[in-house]
Parts: structure tokens; C-alpha cells; sequence
């Protein structure tokens, strides 16, 4: 019998929509629970399930669990049994984790500007902080609006980078569309090729 998995996130999570969308491109959504967390919660489980406190987080059946997302999507595609979204071996594997990290390098930085407010709501916040920020997400950008990736193949990179343009879509931590023009054809071109991005859309976002 095959194995079922839950997984720890909340439907607005960026980082948990990387995972949603693998495993709706996986056709995996038969075998997965998701279980909203919430890391400010000290008495959320989620803080046994992986120390760090953040989400996703996958548990298995035996209970032990799998973070982060890169490691639940390369879990995921081997419980598949595919190469499909992140090659096995050789040069362009690196390649595209390289890519991949770059992409949620963006997203961590979008999520520290957007926590500069979340957790320091009476503080004046700092400009250096937030531009130090900001910087990464443009370079970051930048750099795939240089050289966008393939928007007709679903794999890490176009997963990554799709969630990473689609927080920054509700977030609004720097207007992007106005900037990175070439970044907009390729999300909206990735959306009508990998229907899982619209599927895994949080209401309101
Ligand atoms: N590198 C991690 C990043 C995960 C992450 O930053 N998750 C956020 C939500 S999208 C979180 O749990 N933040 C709570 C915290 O940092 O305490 C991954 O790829 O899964």
C-alpha cells in the first residue's frame, strides 16, 4: 500500500505553495493532507515536527519529517519516481538548484520585509534593512529576467520563481511588473502551461 503524507503549511505560505504546486504537478494530491501551522504558536506541534518552527514540513507516516521545501519536492519526485522536476544527476542538476535557491533567496527576502512590519509593528522601521532587502529581490530579478527560464517546463526553477512573483503579486515589497517586463510574459505564459499555479492560489492573494 502506498504511503500518505501530511503537510504543514498555511494556503498563503510562499514556501508551501512550491511544495502544493509539486505535488499537484506530481499528481500526488491523492496522498496528501495539508495541516495549516502556525509558527507563532508556541504550542504548535510544528515546533517537534522541525525546530526551526517553520513551514512546510512534511510528516510521514512513521512520524518522523522532511524540510524544507527543496527537500520535500526532491522527496516528493523520487516518492513519484520521476527526475521530472529536478534532474538527477550531472552539470544541469547544479544548475538548476542554483537556480532554485536564487529564486527562494527572493522569497526569503520578500519575507523578511514583509516580517520588518509583522514584527515590529510600534518600532520605526529601518530604511537600510528593508532596501538591504529590496536589493535582493531586484538583483534576484534581475538576473532571471536576464535569462528567464523555459515558462513550458514545470521543474524547481519555474516552480520556485512562479511563487516567489506571485508573493511579491500580493505582498507588494517592489513593484515588479513595472520593471522586470520580461518576467511578466513568462509567469503569465508558466500559468497557462502549469495549471497547478492557479490551483494552488491562496483566496485573496
Ligand atoms: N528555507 C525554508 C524557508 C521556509 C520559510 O521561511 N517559511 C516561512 C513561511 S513562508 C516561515 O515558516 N516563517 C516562520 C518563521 O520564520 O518563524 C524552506 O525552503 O522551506
Amino acid at each position: 500500500m502506498s504511503e500518505n503524507f501530511v503537510l504543514r503549511s498555511t494556503p498563503t505560505s510562499p514556501f508551501g505553495r512550491k511544495v502544493r504546486i509539486a505535488i499537484d504537478a506530481l499528481g500526488l494530491n491523492n496522498r496528501i493532507t495539508v495541516t495549516p501551522a502556525d509558527p507563532l504558536d508556541e504550542n504548535d506541534t510544528l515546533r517537534q515536527q522541525n525546530p526551526l518552527g517553520k513551514m512546510p514540513c512534511l510528516v510521514t507516516q512513521d512520524g518522523s519529517t522532511i524540510y524544507d521545501s527543496g527537500i520535500i519536492i526532491e522527496f516528493l519526485q523520487d516518492v513519484a519516481g520521476t527526475d521530472r522536476l529536478l534532474w538527477l544527476r550531472g552539470p544541469e542538476r547544479y544548475r538548476m538548484l542554483t537556480q532554485a535557491r536564487l529564486a527562494d533567496g527572493i522569497m526569503d527576502a520578500s519575507i523578511l520585509v514583509v516580517y520588518e512590519t509583522r514584527f515590529r509593528p510600534d518600532l520605526p522601521h529601518s530604511p537600510r534593512w528593508l532596501e538591504h532587502q529590496r536589493g535582493k529581490i531586484r538583483r534576484g530579478l534581475a538576473a532571471f529576467e536576464a535569462a528567464p527560464p523555459n515558462p513550458a517546463k514545470t521543474d524547481v526553477v519555474s516552480i520556485g520563481l512562479s511563487c516567489a512573483l506571485g508573493y511579491l503579486d500580493w505582498r507588494k515589497q517592489i513593484d515588479w511588473r513595472s520593471t522586470y517586463p520580461a518576467l511578466v510574459d513568462w509567469l503569465k505564459k508558466f500559468s497557462e502551461h502549469e495549471p497547478a499555479f492557479e490551483r494552488t492560489r491562496a483566496k485573496d492573494t
